[in-house]
Order: structure tokens, then sequence, then C-alpha cells
């Protein structure tokens, strides 16, 4: 029998680890079987509205991962993109002159924003991207409210709010975050499907997405961390920390901003244990941080020692399969 699983993933971790969940199904059951047990639940709070179209980045990331044709170098985008479009826009001064529109994504972002023009919401709109490409899995927006992330950060003394993705692709997060906030998060509410995905699922996997800019988002939804709570489902996270360092991003500027230490055992600690007014079941954490699985153990949260390196999908496999182990599935 196949465990119904939800994933709460980011961008590139996310669509690394949601291939992983669909690989290690269907070698369980047919593709359709897997498809119809897979929910992944996507960070939107690095969305945002650039030149006239509206961009969902972690959206995207995992929809062209699924489908297959995603730039594995760049980790967003089409493989093999154009930038025609991008060099008239910058001749123009549209968009930000840091941030590349290749001319394949243009064409992601002109079917979404007519979509949304038309009224349909961002699960409606994700709904007619599987219509082309089916994903051998659901996908479903955390939200379909605009939530967009904000960075305050502080930069000469002064404080001021960047949108996330002015902070990372212009400033590469070199720019001292203070705070991070999703205006307008408190009136939102999950997209439609998310909350009783989460209450029929066997296993809740939250992916080793940075815990602060793409798991933050999706906790932070009115509803979301109480029905994790109230799960009948085992919760298990795993690690975005390997040897005690960020495998990619800037997620260790992002947990220092909240108080968090860069390791895999603090990151466990502040998601917290179901035990304890917390989320975790149980954590996956890297052979290279076994020695601190007493810790994580002491925090009322199972350890589960495994290699964490999504190197290719069999890898990204094996590891979920680590996953559902400590859940028992
Ligand atoms: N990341 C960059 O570092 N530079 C870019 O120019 C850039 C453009 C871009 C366009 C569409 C898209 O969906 C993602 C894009 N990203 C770019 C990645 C984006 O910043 C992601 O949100 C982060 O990688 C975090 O997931």
């Amino acid at each position: 029998m196949l465990p119904r699983v939800v994933v709460l993933a980011g961008g590139v971790g996310g669509s690394k680890f949601s291939l992983g969940v669909r690989a290690a199904l269907t070698r369980r059951a047919d593709a359709e079987a897997a498809a119809s047990a897979i929910t992944i639940v996507v960070n939107t709070g690095d969305d945002l509205w650039l030149s006239g179209v509206r961009l969902q980045p972690d959206v995207d990331s995992i929809v062209y991962a699924l489908a297959g044709v995603n730039d594995t170098e760049r980790g967003w985008g089409r493989a093999g993109d154009s930038e025609r479009v991008n060099h008239e826009l910058q001749e123009w001064g549209a968009g930000w002159p840091w941030f590349t529109l290749g001319d394949l994504d243009l064409g992601t972002h002109l079917a979404r924003t007519g979509w949304l023009r038309d009224g349909l919401t961002p699960t409606e709109v994700i709904g007619r991207m599987e219509q082309r490409w089916p994903l051998g899995a659901r996908l479903l927006p955390m939200t379909d409210a605009e939530v967009d992330t904000v960075v305050t950060v502080s930069d000469a003394g002064a404080e001021r709010p960047l949108h996330f993705q002015e902070w990372w692709t212009r400033y590469r997060a070199s720019l001292t975050p203070v705070r991070f906030e999703n205006p307008g998060i408190a009136a939102a509410a999950p997209a439609p499907g998310v909350l009783d995905a989460i209450a029929g699922a066997d296993v809740v996997l939250i992916a080793p997405s940075n815990p602060v800019v793409s798991i933050g988002p999706i906790l932070a939804v009115p509803g979301i961390r109480d029905a994790l709570r109230a799960a009948p489902g085992t919760v298990v996270g795993v690690s975005p920390i390997i040897g005690g360092r960020i495998v990619r991003g800037m997620a260790d500027v992002c947990l220092a901003a909240i108080g968090v230490e860069t390791s895999s055992a603090a990151v466990a600690g502040h998601y917290g244990a179901r035990t304890a007014d917390g989320l975790l079941d149980a954590w996956v954490m890297a052979e290279e941080d076994a020695a601190a699985a007493g810790d994580v153990d002491r925090l009322g949260i199972r350890s589960v020692v495994a290699p964490l390196w999504m190197r290719d999908t069999g890898a990204s496999a094996a590891l979920v399969e680590a996953a559902l182990g400590a859940a028992g599935r």
C-alpha cells in the first residue's frame, strides 16, 4: 500500500527532493498510483511582479524539474533558454537589470499572467500547467494570496525593506537581514486542498529547503502549522545542513537573522518536537552530523542518520526512502 505523502518544499532543494519522492513512490507502484499519493505544497514567498508579469520562482522550479525541462546548472529557469527579450527589456530600462527573464521562461510568466487576469487562481494556474506537463504529483501553492517575502536589511546603519528577490539576486544576500516578513500573510488562507492533504497524509516530509525563507512562509500561512501539529501522520524533517554547513543558497545568513545556529540539531530545534509544541516527529540528518544525533533525540525528535547529498535522482530517492523509513513507511 502506497503511503500518502505531503511534501513542504521551496525551490532548488525542494525540486531535487520532489524528484526523489516521485522516484521512490514510482518504484513501489505505477506512476498513476504514485501521482495520486504525492502532494507537494510549495513556497510562494519568492513570488514577484516584474515587467508586468507574475513570477512564481519556486512553483516554476518544481514544475520545470518534474517536467524535466529545468536548467540544472543554474537551478532555476528553463534548460537551453535564450535571452533575446530580456536584452530588449534591459535596453528599455524595464524590469531589473540584475534579474534575467529567459525567453522560454517568459512564456510561462505570460501564460500565467494571462490566466490570472482571466480570473484563475494560482492553484488553477498550476492545474493549467499540468495539462501540458503532467507532473506525477499534485502541486499546490501554500496559498493563493500574494504574500511576497520582504527582507528588512540594515544598510550603513539604516533599516530598509527589500523584496526578497532583490536582496537575493541583486545583493546576493550580502546586506545583513534584520527580519523576514510576508506582508498580508495573516489574512491569507491555505490554498484549497492543502489542509485536507495534511490531514490525510500518512507522512509529511519537510524538504531540505531554506528553513527561513522557503519553509518559513509555508508555516506562516494561518492554519498550516496547526494542521501539521494535529496531523495523524508522521512529520519527518530533512536537514538542509550537511557537516555543519548549508548546501547552497544563503540559509546560514537567514538562520543567523532569526538567531538559529547553522547546525543540523539547531534547525531541528527551530522546527521543534511535536511533543513540545513543535512540528517534528523525526529528523533525517547527515552522517557528517551524526555526533549530534543524541542532541536531536533529547529534543524529543527521533534522529535518523542517512546520506543527504542529492547528487542525482537515485540519491534523492534513497534519501526519501530513509525519511519514509523514519515514519515506518
Ligand atoms: N536567481 C538569480 O540569482 N538571478 C536571476 O537573474 C534569477 C532570475 C530568475 C528568473 C525566474 C525565476 O523563476 C527564478 C530566477 N532566479 C534568479 C532564482 C530565484 O531568485 C529563486 O527564487 C532563488 O533561486 C531562490 O529559490
